[in-house]
């Protein structure tokens, strides 16, 4: 058995049902093989023991009060997995499906991603099983207080520094900062994903969407290409599906659908984003209304089709994790698409991410393709240690950059270790270098 081998058999026997944990873990570990394989010392320092640890996990009661006067309790969590290059930092999610595993591949993959960046932020996730919809606002406070008076005692501008994922958004942001604010008697940049006006940065919002569209874009560039005039298929029509959207279609592309969890639309002229974000940025409703809007657009239901079956160029699966499988990623393929962009966090299950890297699709995972988002709350955190405030075009300038970045790093290190084009393995690899470097600097802690 290899050191890879027994790491991962290791992780299997002691999260054995927590199964979106060992599929990040499995991943990552299987990249690895061509580094750790030609340096020793990470075996004999035991790297990879440490890092599938999370160097804090806190699991809490969040109580509130609904609207009809009833006790609800919620059950909240905070994963630090990894600050060996800076403070724990990323997002918090509010959806039914949270679970230990789920906030364990979040924080895990956080860890790499931030990585990327370049910037000076670790790993962490978290989040509560609470279920945003149909929430009143007071209800929304009414939880968003509670879980952050726990999760308060736990976090802070130098120690941990979360912000929006699934469910968790400018409202949620909000409530919670005022509620860490008031307990604090601070004025701490603690959350990234403020409201601008307070301590927020311009282009946060649409960061993790424009961020996906400019990695694709240099990689097109680079093949003299461009995304301009191609067909884009989009799952999901949340923060990072819609400003994918928005810089897709300003760059000329033709975005054909959108989807929510009850099912999909299908507009073959182009969707008109202004309607999707009245939807679901005003009103709070379901992407099933466009077709009632566009009556030439066309809806389906979930479990009558997926968004996947309609033919594009360029598929970018902005939703959740495994919303992407084998069956999928063949249909698409079929389709004639060319390239995948992880908007999401691990989107694409395994048999469907082989089968795209072995189809010769260029495949951008999300710790690569979404990092835009915690990018730019990272350069939230420098205006705010700075105190003040950069132009939209100076956050947007430097956005691309990052993005710009990445894709040339995790290029060049799928080079590097003989996989040109691979960049599921490029990003792996390169995150986990500067990552592992601070461990070895740091000592054995
Ligand atoms: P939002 O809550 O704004 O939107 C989520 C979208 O995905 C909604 O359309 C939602 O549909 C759909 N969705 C969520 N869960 C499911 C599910 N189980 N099945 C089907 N559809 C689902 O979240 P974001 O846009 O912020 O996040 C989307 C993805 O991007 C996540 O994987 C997140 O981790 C990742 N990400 C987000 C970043 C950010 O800055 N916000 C940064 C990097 C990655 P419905 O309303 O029906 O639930
Ligand atoms: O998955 C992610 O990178 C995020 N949800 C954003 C995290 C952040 O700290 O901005």
């Amino acid at each position: 058995m290899s050191y890879i081998d027994d790491i991962i058999a290791d992780v299997e026997k002691k999260n054995d049902n927590q199964y979106e944990f060992l599929q990040a873990v499995r991943e990552v570990m299987n990249s690895l093989r061509v580094i750790v394989d030609r340096e020793p010392v990470y075996e004999k320092m035991g790297v990879l023991e440490r890092l599938v640890i999370a160097e804090r996990t806190i699991i809490f009661r969040v109580p509130w009060v609904d609207d009809a006067g009833k006790v609800q309790v919620n059950r909240g969590y905070r994963v630090q997995f990894n600050s060996a290059i800076g403070p724990y930092k990323g997002g918090l999610r509010f959806h039914p499906s949270v679970n230990l595993s789920v906030m364990k591949f979040l924080g895990f993959e956080q860890t790499f991603k931030n990585s990327l960046t370049g910037l000076p932020m670790g790993g962490a996730k978290g989040g509560a099983d609470f279920d945003p919809k149909g929430k009143s606002d007071g209800e929304s406070m009414r939880f968003s207080q509670s879980f952050m008076t726990e999760l308060a005692r736990h976090i802070g501008p130098d120690t941990d520094i979360p912000a929006g994922d699934i469910g968790v958004g400018a409202r949620e942001i909000g409530y919670m900062y005022g509620q860490y604010r008031r307990m604090t008697n601070t004025f701490e940049a603690v959350l990234t994903g403020k409201g601008v006006g307070w301590g927020g940065s311009l282009i946060r919002t649409q960061a993790t969407g424009y961020g996906l569209i400019y990695i694709i874009e240099e990689f097109l560039h680079g093949r003299d290409d461009s995304i301009k005039g191609k067909k884009v298929v989009i799952s999901g029509s949340g923060n990072v599906a819609i400003f994918a959207a928005e810089k897709a279609q300003e760059l000329g592309a033709v975005v054909v659908s959108m989807s929510d969890s009850n099912g999909y639309i299908y507009h073959k002229s182009g969707i008109n984003l202004v309607t999707v974000k009245d939807i679901k940025l005003t009103k709070r409703g379901r992407i099933s209304e466009y077709a009632k809007v566009h009556t030439d657009a066309v809806y389906t239901e979930a479990g009558k089709g997926r968004v996947w079956d309609i033919p594009c160029d360029v598929a970018l699966p902005c939703a959740t994790q495994n919303e992407l499988d084998l069956g999928d990623a063949k249909k698409l393929v079929a389709g004639g698409c060319k390239i995948v962009g992880e908007g999401a966090n691990m989107p694409t299950t395994q048999e469907g991410t082989e089968y795209f890297l072995s189809g010769g699709i260029s495949f951008f995972p999300g710790k690569a393709a979404n990092a835009g988002g915690v990018a730019t709350s990272g350069l939230e955190m420098a205006q705010n240690s700075a105190r003040l405030y950069w132009s939209e075009e100076e956050v947007d300038m430097r956005l691309k950059g990052i993005m710009t970045g990445i894709y040339h790093n995790i290029n060049d290190s799928a080079r590097e270790y003989g996989k040109p084009g691979n960049f599921v393995l490029g990003a792996n690899v390169a995150g986990f270098k500067r990552v592992a470097k601070a461990m070895l600097d740091q000592g054995i802690i």
